[in-house]
């Protein structure tokens, strides 16, 4: 199978190649990102000597770039390319519209017109909006985004599922409610966490710190994309979430605890503008029709997840520093004459 998968460069994504190499070594994946600040090859310096790995920077709203790819004919498409923070969705909305609306369409596109086998779109569980103490979102949950970045993630459900029903391309959305394990920018809750946790800085906790999330280690996330991949049913939607709620304040002091960091570090801040109270995922549906089943639970999970950030304090400064970005220079810029 061949593969296009975009956005790999980033959290999930180069989780994701890592996961695929791994377990099916018989695929050939091309990886098409176009690194922007949360796009880091470092993710994948460990695979990108192999033969069935390639990685191409191009961004997916450039059509004509994109062309080529879709050439070497393409059985499946998972589109993990996003703007994925939602703070800063509310700083600058307009980048979120242009690669979560508009390169989605894209794709969908090409998709369309190279006749792909399937075109898998990684979507969230935000697009259902926020739940109160009780329920859980389905895969019939009305959508009601709140914040620019969940807006933009619906909007492109809503093409993806259109090109389905207009157009009768093979398509699956997968929701999945919020992940954590390695390479996670640290601009996300548990990794700036850590950071500061680490360099005794304050803990900049949003409103009253009890907005509940539910917790996913990346890569049971992968695993289900997977699964979704091979086996999902064409045109359906899976939601995807291992039951793991926790509210901000409880993910924090784990992380104090485990640092061995004091509670007196927890500083409440001004709440973010709309921000959603509770997410959490009724994932019965891929569980009994397509078998999937969490790996790993969360409390070994977390535990492992902050070990991995204490022992790639190298990765992180990279990442702080912005020193992650020469790389692509170091290693393709003269290659590709850039
Ligand atoms: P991320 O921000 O870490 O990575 C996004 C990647 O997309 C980066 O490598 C970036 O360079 C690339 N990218 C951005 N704009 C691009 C463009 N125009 N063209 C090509 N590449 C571009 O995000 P993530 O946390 O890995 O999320 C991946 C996907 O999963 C997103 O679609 C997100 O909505 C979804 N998702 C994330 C979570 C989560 O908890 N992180 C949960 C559910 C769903
Ligand atoms: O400094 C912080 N302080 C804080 O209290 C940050 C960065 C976050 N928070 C809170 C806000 C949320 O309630 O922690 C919670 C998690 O925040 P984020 O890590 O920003 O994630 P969230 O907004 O829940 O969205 C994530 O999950 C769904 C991903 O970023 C999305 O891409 C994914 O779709």
């Amino acid at each position: 199978m061949r593969m296009l998968v975009t956005g790999g460069a980033g959290f999930i994504g180069s989780n994701f190649v890592h996961y695929m190499l791994r377990e099916h070594p018989e695929d050939i994946i091309i990886n098409a990102d176009s690194l922007t600040y949360a796009g880091n090859l470092e993710n994948l310096r460990a695979v990108e000597q192999e033969p069935n790995y390639q990685f191409v920077r191009v961004d997916i709203t450039d059509r004509e770039a994109l062309r080529p790819l879709f050439e070497q004919e393409i059985d499946v498409v998972v589109n993990f390319a996003a703007e994925s923070h939602v703070d800063r969705s509310i700083l600058e909305p307009d980048v979120f519209v242009r690669t979560n609306i508009l390169g989605t369409q894209t794709l969908l596109d090409l998709a369309k017109e190279f006749k792909v086998r399937k075109f898998v779109q990684v979507s969230t569980d935000e697009v259902y909006g926020t739940l109160g103490d009780t329920g859980l979102f389905s895969e019939t949950t009305p959508l009601a985004a709140n914040s620019p970045y969940s807006a933009s993630k619906a909007g492109a459900d809503l093409l993806v599922r259109a090109y389905h029903e207009t157009f009768g391309l093979p398509v699956n959305i997968t929701r999945c409610s919020n992940n954590y394990g390695p390479y996670q920018f640290p601009e996300k809750l548990i990794p700036l966490m850590i950071q500061n946790a680490l360099a005794d800085k304050q803990l900049p906790v949003y409103g009253d710190g009890l907005n509940v999330r539910d917790w996913l280690y990346v890569e049971d996330h992968c695993k289900a994309i997977d699964l979704v991949i091979r086996e999902g049913a064409t045109g359906e939607v899976y939601n995807v979430g291992g039951n793991n709620e926790r509210n901000n304040l409880q993910v924090v002091r784990t992380i104090l605890q485990e640092l061995g960091k004091p509670e007196s570090l927890i500083t409440y801040v001004t709440d973010r503008p709309g921000h959603d109270r509770r997410y959490a995922i009724d994932a019965s549906k891929i569980r009994t029709q397509l078998g999937w089943q969490p790996k790993y639970n969360y409390e070994s999970g977390i535990v492992e997840t902050i070990r991995w950030y204490l022992s790639n304090q190298a990765w992180m400064e990279q990442v702080k520093s912005g020193g992650y970005r020469d790389y692509y220079e170091m290693q393709y810029g003269e290659r590709l004459g850039s």
